[in-house]
Order: structure tokens, then sequence, then C-alpha cells
């Protein structure tokens, strides 16, 4: 099991909203989640800089290597509209490097 970290934006004063969908996440999005081996899965805000850091871990894929899930593609076109994300909604995510860990 890896835990892994990477990056993504979130568009400007959309910090409630993110929360709520968030926290309304779908039971179906979930199970493909912890299906493919994604668990420990927090996402932090930096309210400084709209930067959100992300941080799971993994047994496979990444929740970011899912985009040929039907789930994962209606969430992010769900969530596009208050996240940085390319043409094709997928959110802009950048891997995080790890550089000091602790058991
Ligand atoms: C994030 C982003 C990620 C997804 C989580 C659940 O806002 O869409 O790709 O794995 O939500």
């Amino acid at each position: 099991m890896e835990k892994i970290a990477f990056k993504m934006k979130l568009k400007e004063g959309q910090k409630e909203e993110y929360i709520k969908r968030h926290n309304e996440i779908w039971p179906e999005l979930v199970r493909l989640l912890k299906t493919a081996g994604v668990s420990d899965y927090s996402i932090f805000l930096d309210e400084e800089t709209d930067t959100l850091f992300a941080v799971q871990k993994q047994a496979g894929s990444s929740s970011q290597d899912l985009g040929k899930e039907e789930v994962v593609q209606k969430w992010w076109k769900y969530m596009a509209d208050i996240m940085e994300t390319h043409a094709d909604s997928s959110p802009v995510s950048i891997p995080l490097t790890k550089v000091f860990h602790l058991d």
C-alpha cells in the first residue's frame, strides 16, 4: 500500500461548496474508489492559494487514474464548475514528491 499526494486547484470562493459536495459524495464513487484500492483519502485546502492537497493510500490505481470509469467522469463533470480542469473536465492534478515520512 503506497501513500501518494497530489495537488489540485479550487476556483476562488468555492470552499463551502466544495466541502458541501464532498460531504455528500456519491456512494457509488466511494464504492469505486475503495474497490480500486484507494483508502485513507483526505483533501486539504490552502485557503491562501485555493490549492487543494490530496493524500491517499493506494493499492493499485490512484483516484486520479480512474478517469475511464463512468462514475468518475460524471463526478469530474459535476465538480468542473468549481475546480481548475482540463478540457475533458478532469481536474488539473499535479503529483507531489514525498520529502519526509515518519511512521
Ligand atoms: C475531488 C476530485 C478527485 C476525486 C475526489 C473524490 O474533488 O474530483 O478526482 O477523487 O474529489
